[in-house]
C-alpha cells in the first residue's frame, strides 16, 4: 500500500514527548512494505534507492499499533500509530477511506 500522509511527531522512544521545533506536520509518499513504512519526500524518488533520511524515516510497524486519533480535532483523517518502541506518531491520511484503509494494513501485519 501506499500513497500522500501528513505526518506529525509526537513522541520519540520511550514515550518521551517530542521537544518542540520538531513537531511540525510535514508531507510524505507514504510505502507499507512488509514491516517497514517507509516515509519519501515525494513520489519520484520512490522507485529510486532509499536515502540516508529515507532510512531515517522509516517506521518499523512490528507489534505496533493504529487507530483512529478520535481526540485529535485541529485536522480531518488523522490516525495515531503507537511503535514498539513507544514513539507516537500523528499521520493525516488525504480522506477517510485512505484513514481506514491504512489502519487496517498497518493492524494486520
Ligand atoms: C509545532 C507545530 C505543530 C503543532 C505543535 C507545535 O511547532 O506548530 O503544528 O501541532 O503543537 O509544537 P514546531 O513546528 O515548532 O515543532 P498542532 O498542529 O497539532 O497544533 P503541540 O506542541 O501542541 O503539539
Amino acid at each position: 500500500k501506499s500513497g500522500f500522509l501528513v505526518r506529525k511527531v509526537h513522541a520519540d522512544p520511550d514515550g518521551k514527548r517530542t521537544p518542540r521545533g520538531k513537531r511540525g506536520w510535514k508531507s510524505f509518499y507514504a510505502m507499507l512494505k512488509g514491516m517497514v513504512l517507509y516515509l519519501q519526500k515525494d513520489e519520484y524518488r520512490a522507485e529510486k534507492e532509499l536515502t540516508e533520511e529515507d532510512v531515517k524515516n522509516a517506521v518499523s510497524i512490528h507489534h505496533s499499533l493504529a487507530m483512529r486519533a478520535a481526540d485529535y480535532s485541529k485536522r480531518p483523517n488523522v490516525f495515531y500509530l503507537r511503535t514498539a518502541d513507544w514513539r507516537v506518531f500523528l499521520f493525516q491520511a488525504p480522506n477517510a477511506e485512505q484513514m481506514q484503509s491504512w489502519i487496517t494494513r498497518i493492524n494486520v501485519v
